[in-house]
């Protein structure tokens, strides 16, 4: 590093000879070199005025500088001008050499300082091994003048060529800037000693980045907190916790290797410190008040996280390595290094209780980031904590997939976000200069892992986890800038892995020099415990005995684990629900009150729907027609989309029940019918949300535009879903089919979650959905990927036991709807709150229904002793003559109308029946094997306006088949398979429709066909 910087240096002077000679400091030509906004700085500013006040509060050059300049200024003058101006023009010019070169001098070292502040992390000590530079680069910025001792000569140059000083001024002491805090008490330093401060701050063992944030209290904040003299001092108390932890988190991965040395387990080795650290962020958080901390973390040491962070016990996590115990839960269970876990406890350094939640995760890298955001907000939401102090998360990464993963960046742009923001997250980085066989070189362009922090302000400390005190001082000052600021901080814990990427890896394949460096890389602990023993501290005998005891609970909790016979998810469930299941976790009920509400209280929602509750609130006049149009509805006793939905939200609130709606423009929805918030159109910022004001004792509700995220929006709903069943959490697509960027949430946390991690979740999926001629996208939410994950059964045809509905929807993985009437949304709503479990709830929901006259309902339809209706069957002519009906038209959601409009047009609505499946999955077997039954002579068809090879027919067939024993065909009509979800040509769309609907009513279209 030194020799690079000396040749870059030698490069420069000689690049630059000619200048090198008119820059020489002191002659007149250096002060036409300084340009204005140098001379101008605010640093000279504040010597000025602090003179004014107290001459003697300044380094005496600096006052004989600013008597100079006041007496060579017209009397009276001086005062009024700004000490920028006094260092310009006819004072400048009358100024004698020697107060410029203090004037000079002085900027300079102001102008050190800040480089150091800046740029000083680039040559910290950050890696253990010494071989790598944690920015990736090992380029030392020119303007740092480091190692006095080490570099010599060099210094001398690097010194006299940006600063302008020389050897000379080493010893003179110049007056420190309020910018710094290094002098301690003292306000004046000499150069030696300026520089030796800033190298001990900057340039040690933590390397910090933090000058880009547009605030001064928090960089002064952070200054403070690094450059005070003497402030990283810790107690021996506080040094022996630290050397027990350490001695936990390292022999517990020793432990596991000697009982299980083929089993895959993650470990911990090179980043030991992560548990102290994360104790001590702990600890320090529960002193400033925090009650609850909700987990998130990727594979690396989450079992020794468990253990000795969380406090799991001992023999249940070792259970997870006896491969003959049976699983006592349904479901697929899930590795023991992705499981999360609850535990409330005594936080032993504050004698506070404090909750943990370590959340369960997929393999999936940082996709629980949002999740564990949404579930804090959550909990924060729900214990009325609006300022973040009862409740914070933590979150974990690896130094590759923090760089690599966008959902990171997503996650961060929710941070300040008034409706998302979680007030603070703590990141911790385990940096161990490697992403499975990747060097970081090839793992990112940023010089650090961290760099997408700072888009929004955080400070990002890195640090050598090889230094446990450096380590937890950083941790120390990341949680009080939590609980000061209220913002996310990042720690960057720079370490090794000291095997492979998991414990059967051959690192050597791939990083030959770095694993022989690893090799002889002396264990944190014994580092730290010798330390300790040569300063006093402890002795070598009480840190073996430390050891042994550990050791101890290890083999005792190692025997007690022999005794499980059986394995327990549930005991692993991060998000328990009291209350609402019985204590095994079973529901209280088979069954659901019904879902209708009274005409008084569908009305008193209709009114709140189409008035504005604050008085002088001016309305734009198209919202207002759509308030009239809303009043109208209600008193015809009709709902369009808007009002039923309204009405369920209405009626939820009423009866306590959280309604949080999130997506992008949900607020007004993306098609304008929704309105949930009005804007008074006189006064700027000024809104009201009606659903607010329906009745002082109604829950709360929250209707919040996103940032233009799937990924990381839904994430954040999924985990605010978490937090309590008594809330209806619902994320609506902009249109169906971009939800395909959060598909990984959909896969491993929707679809599976509950079969992995035992845990329910009631979210709500709005997925705007259908084809209308707007093209390939836009059109479809793909419905076919959610049906081919729903698990039940196509070929197994069920018992109709007890209430069937509610078992059915008891055994799914989720819910797949697709209403044709806002009676039915308004229901299927409902029900997601009134079941007594909770289930992932997937609806498809329209577009140009949203205002189709036909597709209103009427209050009859959702008053009392109606329900949601999971198939509406044909209620015209043919029903009322079945054994006339020739062919049964199946179909979902908004092609319905197309159909009954063909069909009358055609006159043939008591020959064909139209019957509509508005839950998709789980199949309704029951009411479809009504309806074949009902109509035997009939042939039966599936019609879809999607693709052949997409929509619902894959899945519906089969089952169909299984209704029909397989003794009859259930024929497709609708568009022919197709690589793109639609076309893009309007002409195309409508022969297309054209097209399928002919088939449709053509009732020989399938004559003489075999299946
Ligand atoms: C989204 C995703 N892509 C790929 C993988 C496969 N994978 C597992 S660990 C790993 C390397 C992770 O490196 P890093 O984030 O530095 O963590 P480390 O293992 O070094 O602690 C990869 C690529 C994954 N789990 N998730
Ligand atoms: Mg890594």
């Amino acid at each position: 590093r030194l020799s690079n910087h000396f040749l870059y240096m030698q490069a420069k002077l000689c690049q630059h000879q000619p200048a090198r000679v008119t820059l020489r400091r002191g002659c007149s030509s250096r002060v036409t070199q300084l340009s204005p906004s140098v001379l101008s700085s605010s640093y000279v500013e504040e010597m000025y005025y602090a003179w004014l006040e107290d001459p003697r509060s300044v380094h005496e050059s600096w006052d004989a500088y600013f008597r100079n300049a006041q007496a060579s200024s017209p009397v009276g003058e001086a005062e009024e001008r700004r000490p920028s101006m006094l260092l310009q023009g006819r004072a400048m010019s009358q100024t004698p050499a020697m107060s410029l070169k203090v004037v000079e001098d002085h900027l300079a070292v102001h102008n050190l300082i800040r480089a150091y502040q800046i740029r000083g992390h680039h040559v910290a000590q950050l890696d253990p091994l010494g071989i790598l530079t944690a920015d990736i680069d090992s380029f030392v910025p020119s303007d740092l003048i480091t190692t006095i001792d080490k570099l010599g000569k060099i210094f001398i140059i690097f010194l006299y060529w940006f600063y302008g000083l020389d050897e000379s001024d080493l010893d003179k002491t110049f007056q420190l800037p309020s910018t710094t805090f290094i002098g301690g008490h003292e306000t004046t330093l000499p150069l030696r000693e300026i520089i030796h401060r800033l190298e001990t701050s900057y340039c040690g063992h933590i390397g910090m980045e933090f000058m880009f944030i547009n605030n001064v209290e928090q960089c002064q904040w952070i200054r403070q907190k690094f450059e005070t003299p003497g402030i990283m001092k810790f107690t021996d108390r506080e040094k022996r916790t630290l050397l027990a932890r350490l001695v936990r988190s390292t022999r517990f991965e020793d432990f596991l290797a000697r009982k299980w040395s083929s089993e895959k387990r993650f470990g911990l080795e090179g980043c030991e410190v992560l548990i102290p650290a994360l104790k001590m962020i702990i600890d320090r958080s529960s002193a400033a008040g925090i009650e609850s901390v909700i987990i998130g973390m990727p594979h690396r040491g989450r079992l020794n996280v468990l253990a000795n962070v969380v406090r799991k016990d001992l023999d249940q996590i070792f259970c997870q390595f006896d491969p003959k115990l049976e699983a006592a839960d349904e479901g697929s269970g899930d590795v023991k290094y992705h499981l999360g876990m609850y535990h409330e406890r005594i936080n032993r350094e504050t004698d506070k209780n404090i909750t943990l939640s370590l959340m369960a995760n997929p393999s999936h890298l940082e996709a629980v980031d949002p999740v564990v955001q949404g579930k804090t907000k959550a909990e924060q939401f729900y214990r009325g904590d609006t300022e973040g102090k009862k409740v914070m998360s933590i979150l974990m990464h690896g130094d590759a997939a923090f760089a690599g993963q966008g959902v990171v960046y997503e996650t961060f742009h929710l941070s300040e976000l008034p409706s998302y923001t979680t007030l603070g997250t703590i990141h911790v980085v385990v940096n161990n200069q490697i992403g499975f066989t990747t060097d970081p070189r090839m793992a990112r362009s940023s010089p650090y892992p961290t760099d997408v922090a700072r888009v929004v302000n955080a400070p990002i400390f890195h640090v050598n986890a090889d230094d446990p005190e450096a380590v937890m001082y950083v941790c120390r000052v990341a949680a009080e800038w939590r609980s000061t600021f209220n913002k996310d901080v990042v720690i960057d814990l720079v370490c090794y892995r000291r095997f492979g990427h998991n414990e059967m890896d051959e690192p050597m394949f791939t990083q030959p020099l770095m694993y022989k460096q690893i090799r002889k890389q002396e264990h944190v602990l014994k580092k730290y415990a010798d330390k300790l023993i040569s300063e006093g501290v402890v002795t070598l005998q009480e840190f073996e005995e430390e050891v042994a005891k550990y050791d101890k609970i290890c083999e005792e909790a190692y025997t007690a684990s022999k005794d499980e016979k059986i394995l327990h998810i549930r005991h692993w469930l991060d998000s328990p629900w009291p209350n609402f299941f019985t204590a095994e976790g079973e529901p209280k009920c088979m069954s659901y009150p019904p879902t209708g509400l009274t005409d008084e209280v569908l009305k008193h929602i209709g009114e709140a729907a189409s008035s504005v509750p604050l008085q002088d609130f001016s309305i734009h006049s198209g919202v207002s027609r759509i308030l009239r149009g809303r009043a109208d509805m209600v008193s015809k006793r009709t709902v369009d989309w808007a009002l039923g939905e309204y009405m369920a939200f209405g009626s939820l609130l009423k009866d306590g029940i959280h309604v949080r709606l999130s997506g992008q423009d949900v607020e007004r929805g993306t098609f304008s019918h929704r309105h949930h918030v009005l804007h008074d159109q006189e006064v700027d910022k000024r809104f009201c949300i009606p659903l607010n004001h329906l009745s002082p004792d109604q829950a709360p509700y929250t209707v919040c535009n996103s940032s233009l995220s799937e990924y990381g929006v839904l994430g954040f709903e999924l985990g605010f879903a978490m937090a309590s069943p008594n809330a209806l959490v619902c994320w609506e697509a902009q249109f169906g089919d971009f939800h395909n960027t959060a598909q990984c949430i959909i896969d491993q946390f929707i679809s599976s979650g509950q079969a992995k991690w035992v845990r329910n979740n009631g979210i709500v999926l709005l997925l705007p959905h259908g084809m209308e001629g707007m093209g390939p996208e836009h059109s479809s939410a793909r419905p076919e990927r959610f049906l081919q994950m729903s698990k039940d059964d196509p070929d197994r045809y069920p018992e109709f036991t007890g209430d069937f509905e509610v078992q059915q929807l008891y055994d799914c993985n989720w819910i797949v709807v697709n209403c044709s009437t806002p009676a039915n949304y308004f229901h299927v709503l409902r029900r997601q709150i009134l079941l007594p479990f909770r289930k992932p709830l997937i609806i498809f929901t329209p577009k140009s229904l949203l205002r189709l006259p036909e597709a209103r309902s009427s209050f009859d339809e959702m008053t009392t002793g109606t329900k949601f209706r999971r198939i509406i069957p044909d209620e015209g002519p043919a029903s009322k003559n079945p054994g006339k009906v020739k062919r049964v038209i199946f179909c979902t959601g908004k092609v319905y109308y197309e159909l009954a409009k063909e069909r009358k047009q055609l006159k043939l609505e008591d020959t064909v029946a139209v019957v509509r499946l508005e839950q998709i999955s789980p199949f309704p077997f029951d009411l479809i094997k009504a309806e074949v039954e009902l109509y035997d002579n009939a042939e039966m068809i599936w019609c879809q306006e999607e693709h052949k090879n997409m929509g619902y027919y894959d899945y519906v067939r089969p089952r169909f088949l299984t209704v029909l024993s397989n003794k009859k065909p259930v024929w497709y009509v609708g568009r022919d398979p197709a690589a793109a979800p639609a076309t893009g040509n309007k002409f195309t769309h409508l022969a297309e429709l054209k097209r399928f609907m002919d088939t449709a009513f053509d009732l020989s279209a399938f004559e003489g066909r075999s299946f």
